[in-house]
């Protein structure tokens, strides 16, 4: 088509643009006119009226504020009846969160951050049919203080993920040796009654997430997210880890038969969870290393949760009892059942190594001999 004439011109004037262009860089008034151009767009840009669209470039930049720019979805509120399917990705997500761990704020200031959050801590998008529906499941005792950090940051977090969420705060009650795993049994039972979930994340009170991309989806296998903590340096402390915040749908709950009721105390239930996704037939599945960052809050060791010396022995047997020994056999009284503003609280007595206690004996019917001094 071309001959080698008109190609060598063709090299030539490309050549040529490029030169022109490369002096031109170097010219410090060019430079300072491109700086001035580029600023003016900038302010044009921060002065468009905030709309859904907007919303799309209201991302938490690296090390940003998980809060930033989080109003503007409120303004956005819609209920409309018919409301599409919220993108496959959500325009709102950020990347990493500036997670700078305080306590100098209440409950309801978090109240007051998070106007969409509805009775019992649940969220949907204002204005697009949430893709995903995710429980997050809180096992708990006498840890307030964290759980007013987690819900600080953790509400945000999801709310630009578009997610349609719920949250429930699983509260051991009396001072009986602590049981992690029995907690989560019970989250997961109490939650199902609820909602069709199709994910339930199970999630330490003292993990706080870093980067908005680690997103809180299941995955085709049980997932174990939080894969680099602060206090491990960033690294997984080893291969087989199963513990801190983890996903699983509940397919993949029933299939491993849920978690162990007999780990009383610090330790070694998460290595049973773990075994038993194996044991099940599936497999681990986790984010990478840059994504699933968490920090952990500082914190001694707590009261009734002294290191459990059986759970050696016990995961041992895990291959053995797994079937047994899990949702199918979980034992509880759930004691009472409220809803706060920011999630939901379920107090439950989950008994002891001797099993449940007996139920307390019904309210004593009035006696006739009652009735009549009553009325009397
Ligand atoms: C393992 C424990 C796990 C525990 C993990 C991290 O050794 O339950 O350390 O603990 N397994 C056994 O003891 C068998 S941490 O340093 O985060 O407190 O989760």
């Amino acid at each position: 088509m071309f001959s080698f004439q008109s190609k060598k011109i063709y090299l030539f004037m490309f050549l040529g643009i490029q030169l022109v262009v490369i002096a031109l860089f170097s010219r410090e008034a060019y430079k300072k006119s491109v700086t001035y151009f580029i600023h003016i767009l900038r302010k044009d840009n921060a002065s468009i009226p905030t709309g859904r669209n907007q919303t799309s470039t209201a991302v938490v930049a690296n090390g940003g504020d998980v809060y930033a720019n989080l109003s503007r979805l409120s303004k956005a509120h819609s209920q409309g009846e018919n409301l599409t399917y919220c993108p496959k990705t959500s325009p709102l997500i950020g990347g990493r969160i500036n997670v700078r761990i305080h306590s100098n704020f209440t409950m309801q200031e978090v109240q007051r951050k998070n106007p969409l959050v509805v009775r019992g801590g649940r969220y949907r998008p204002p204005d697009c049919e949430a893709r995903h529906r995710t429980a997050i499941i809180i096992p708990h005792r006498d840890r307030e203080h964290h759980l007013k950090v987690l819900l600080y940051f953790l509400h945000p977090f999801l709310q630009r993920q578009q997610l349609n969420y719920g949250f429930y705060v699983i509260h051991q009650a009396g001072n009986y040796t602590y049981n992690k795993a029995k907690l989560m049994n019970v989250g997961f039972r109490e939650a199902m009654k609820d909602e069709d979930w199709d994910c339930l994340f199970f999630h330490d009170v003292d993990l706080i997430p870093e980067d908005n991309r680690n997103t809180y989806v299941c995955d085709a296998n049980p997932k174990h997210v939080s894969v680099a903590i602060d206090k491990f340096g960033y690294e997984l402390p080893y291969n087989q880890v199963f513990g801190g915040v983890t996903a699983l749908s509940p397919l993949h709950y029933l299939k491993m038969n849920g978690f162990p009721n007999n780990y009383w105390g610090w330790g070694g239930e998460d290595d049973d969870i773990g075994d038993r996704v194996s044991l099940a037939g599936m497999s681990i599945s986790r984010p990478s290393l840059k994504v699933g960052r968490y920090k952990m809050i500082k914190h001694k060791l707590d009261k009734g949760n002294n290191a459990n010396t059986k759970r050696f022995n016990l995961l041992r047997k895990t291959r053995q009892t797994w079937k047994q020994d899990g949702m199918n056999t979980v034992e509880s009284r759930v004691i009472s059942r409220e809803y706060h503003p920011l999630y939901t609280n379920i107090t439950v007595d989950v008994g002891t190594k001797a099993g449940l206690p007996p139920p307390p004996p019904p309210p004593k019917a009035a006696t006739m001999a009652d009735q009549i001094q009553h009325h009397g």
